[in-house]
Parts: structure tokens; C-alpha cells; sequence
């Protein structure tokens, strides 16, 4: 049997909050957790003890008996002093936002570093807030949900075990990151670019790595699915297409409007490509008329990561879905049509490498290395011998000129 549950929000006038709410409704069904009932107050901030102001928080409980709700969900992160009124108050369990989403991020944690990203999370969350959700937790809902920690382990509500949990936590999360250090610097030493795909969850940012993927005609292909976070591990597949350079493309955990606190900081080591890449492309599901409150989401969550000033581009997906051809600027794709995927490449090759030009090259026939550069990296136009070289016309990114520049005759503009 599904737990039921009761939604509750604040219409602070900044978001909308019935979209707000069908989201919340999204997390909570991804955890089986069915909705009942939806609340909301217009208010510019929750009321510090009870969210809700007096009267509303009685038609809600009033609701909850009722309706016979196993669960109240309050769509922003509860303050440890505001679950310990509501406990109190509501014999059913209390969670929030931020709780809802660190129990899916539980769930799905399948990486060593996935898990203690999570668990660091979760116990980070916990530990204030642990007088008033002991009592809530404990609470058997009428259903299966219960509070669980990565691997399908009860959380532990214990002050002095969660204390000693986190700091053993941080020391591995430490050394995890440093192993995975060491092997990206091998990576930049390879000076290949590093693209990252960011955006909300659900946006299509698997499917763009896997399209792409389709392209280069290479099978390594990444797991998507019509769910929310289907996975928390970060992909990286390296984009190789014949007479291109190649690039490393990276497709991690997605973004999502009121992300637990806790959440950025513990997913620093997961979410570090981002920070780190050259270029970023930020995918927005073409599809959804509200994708610009994804976009204030993801904007803040790039902040946060310290990513704000790398090169983004905008792409749209599921070009598929609409009924009439978009008329703007931004680059259109569908990824299960296959549109403008070619487009799209081109893009992130000119952003990365430059503009395209003509260039002649003259290579002389022992330098092997050189020669097997050009036929990798460059499209060859023409190809003609003297005594002792190769004569090479090829279309070539400005910034590739450099490995060539001892070898270069001309250069024009296409
Ligand atoms: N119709 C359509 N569906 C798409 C497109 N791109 C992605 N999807 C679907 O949208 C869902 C979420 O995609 P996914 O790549 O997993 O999203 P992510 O969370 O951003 O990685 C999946 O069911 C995809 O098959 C597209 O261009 N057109
Ligand atoms: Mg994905």
C-alpha cells in the first residue's frame, strides 16, 4: 500500500507555487509516497514556528485526520524549531522538501563516492533536527516509506553515533576525492577540453550525451529515463569524431529547484567537473512552458559551484513535442528524432577551438607523428608531393594552428 500524503507550500509571490506543489508531488511519487491533499498560504516568509499561520495549519491538520494522511510534506526545508512545534502538533510524520530529495538521492546512490556524498548529506540534515524528527521518523506511516539512509539501511537517530558517522564520513569523502583528483590531472595533462552538460533534472541531459554519442557512432551509451535524478553519477565519455579534435564531454546529477542545503556542498566532488570544464552547456526541456523557473534554478546552483563565468550555451530539447517550429535564436534538438544533432556539435567545436579556416601545411615525409595529426584532426582537402614533403590543404579550428605552427604556409578565412 502507498503511503498518502498531505502537500503543504507557502505562495511567497516569487515562484509559482501550484507548479512548485506538482513538483513536490513528482518527489514524493518517485518515492511512492501517493498525494492526497494540497495546501497553500499566500505569505512573504513561513511563520518561524509553524509554517503556516495558526488557522491554516488547523484546516490542515483537520485535513490530515480526515483524510487519514500518513504523512505531511512541507515544500521548503523545515528550521529544527519549526519540526519540533509541528511534531507535536500532527500525529502523522513530518518531512520536508530537502528530506524528500536526500531520500531519493539515498536511493539511487550507486557510486563509492555517490554514497558518501549522500550519507554526508542526510546525517548533515539530520543532526539539528533530530529531537523533533525522532518522534516523527519513528511513527509508523500506514504504508512502506520509511526514513532510510543509502543501501537500504535504517537512519540512525542517535546524536553521538551521527556525530561519530559524520566525521568518518568526511575523512573517506576526503580520500575518495583524492584519488579521483589524481585521476583527472592525468586527464588535463592531455589538455583535452572538458564539456559539461548541466541543467534541471529531467531536461534531456543523458539523452544529448547519448545523441552525441550516436554521432561519433560510438556505443558507450549513458542510462536515461522519465524520472526525476535517474542516476547521481557523474558520465564521461570522450567525443572523438574523425578529422576533429577530440573533447571530453561529462554529463552529471541534475539541478532542482530548493536543493537541501546540505546537497551542494556534500555533491562539491560529484558536481567538480562542472567547475572545472571549459564549457558548459546548460539543457533546457524545450518543451516545458515553465523551463524559466529552471533556469533561476540552475543559474543559482552554477553560482554556488563557482561556475558562473565558464562559457554556457543554451540548448533546447524535445523539439519533437512542439507543435510549431520555435522561431527564436537558441539551438533546437530533438534527441529522438535526431534534429540539428550535427549543429549542436558544431557548436561546442567552434566554442571550444575556434573558427573554422583553410590552412596549408607543408610536412616533411619522416615527420610520421605529424602526419598522423593531420589525418586525425583535420578534414583534408587536398593532398600533393615534392621532393621531400606533403603538401596538406585542411579545414582546421584557429586555436588547433598552434600543434601545426612549424609547419604552416598560409592560412585563409572560409
Ligand atoms: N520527446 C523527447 N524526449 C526526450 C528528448 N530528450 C530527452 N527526452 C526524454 O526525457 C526524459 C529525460 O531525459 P534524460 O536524458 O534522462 O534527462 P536528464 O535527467 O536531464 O538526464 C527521458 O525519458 C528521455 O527519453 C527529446 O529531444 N525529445
Ligand atoms: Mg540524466
Amino acid at each position: 500500500m502507498m503511503d498518502k500524503a498531505i502537500l503543504i507550500g507557502i505562495d511567497d509571490g516569487l515562484k509559482e507555487i501550484e507548479y512548485s506543489l506538482l513538483e513536490l508531488e513528482n518527489l514524493a511519487k518517485t518515492l511512492k509516497i501517493e498525494t492526497i491533499g494540497k495546501f497553500w498560504q499566500k505569505r512573504p516568509f513561513p511563520n518561524p514556528k509553524t509554517y503556516l499561520g495558526k488557522g491554516k495549519i488547523a484546516e490542515v491538520k483537520n485535513a490530515s485526520e480526515a483524510l487519514d494522511a500518513d504523512i505531511v510534506i512541507f515544500n521548503d526545508e523545515l528550521t529544527p524549531s519549526q519540526i519540533r512545534t509541528l511534531e507535536k502538533y500532527f500525529n502523522t510524520q513530518i518531512v520536508d522538501r530537502s528530506f524528500l530529495i536526500l531520500s531519493i538521492f539515498s536511493e539511487r546512490a550507486e557510486t563509492k563516492g555517490a554514497y558518501l556524498e549522500v550519507s554526508l548529506a542526510q546525517q548533515k540534515y539530520l543532526l539539528p533536527r533530530l529531537v523533533g524528527m525522532r518522534d516523527s521518523l519513528s511513527r509508523q506511516g500506514g504504508g512502506t516509506y520509511n526514513a532510510k539512509g543509502p543501501g537500504e539501511t535504517k537512519l540512525e537517530l542517535d546524536r553521538r553515533t551521527i556525530l561519530r558517522t559524520i566525521k568518518s564520513l568526511e575523512k573517506d569523502l576526503k580520500k575518495w576525492e583524492k584519488e579521483n583528483t589524481l585521476n583527472r590531472k592525468k586527464r588535463t595533462l592531455k589538455a583535452i577540453p572538458i564539456v559539461s552538460l548541466v541543467g534541471y533534472t529531467n531536461a534531456g541531459k543523458s539523452a544529448t550525451l547519448n545523441s552525441l554519442l550516436t554521432v561519433i557512432e560510438s556505443d558507450k551509451r549513458v542510462f536515461e529515463k522519465d524520472v526525476l535524478f535517474a542516476t547521481l553519477r557523474t558520465h564521461t565519455r570522450k567525443i572523438k569524431k574523425k578529422g576533429y579534435p577530440a573533447f571530453i564531454l561529462t554529463d552529471t546529477i541534475g539541478f532542482i529547484d530548493k536543493l537541501p542545503h546540505a546537497f551542494v556542498n556534500a555533491f562539491k566532488a560529484t558536481l567538480y567537473e562542472v567547475s572545472n570544464s571549459d564549457l558548459i552547456l546548460n539543457i533546457i526541456d524545450g518543451s516545458d512552458p515553465k523551463n524559466y523557473l529552471h533556469q533561476i534554478t540552475t543559474n543559482q546552483v552554477l553560482k554556488e559551484l563557482a561556475a558562473e563565468n565558464i562559457p554556457t550555451l543554451e540548448i533546447y530539447t524535445k523539439l519533437d513535442l512542439l507543435k510549431e517550429r520555435p522561431l527564436d535564436e537558441n539551438l533546437w534538438i530533438s534527441n529522438l528524432e535526431d534534429t540539428n544533432l550535427d549543429a549542436l556539435l558544431h557548436l561546442i567545436y567552434e566554442n571550444l577551438f575556434g573558427s573554422s579556416l583553410l590552412a596549408t601545411l607543408e610536412v616533411p615525409y619522416q615527420d610520421q607523428s605529424i602526419i598522423a595529426l593531420i589525418n586525425d584532426e583535420t578534414r583534408i582537402i587536398k593532398t600533393s608531393y615534392t621532393n621531400n614533403s606533403s603538401l596538406y590543404e585542411v579545414i582546421i579550428f584557429r586555436k588547433q594552428l598552434e600543434s601545426f605552427k612549424d609547419y604552416l604556409i598560409k592560412t585563409k578565412f572560409l
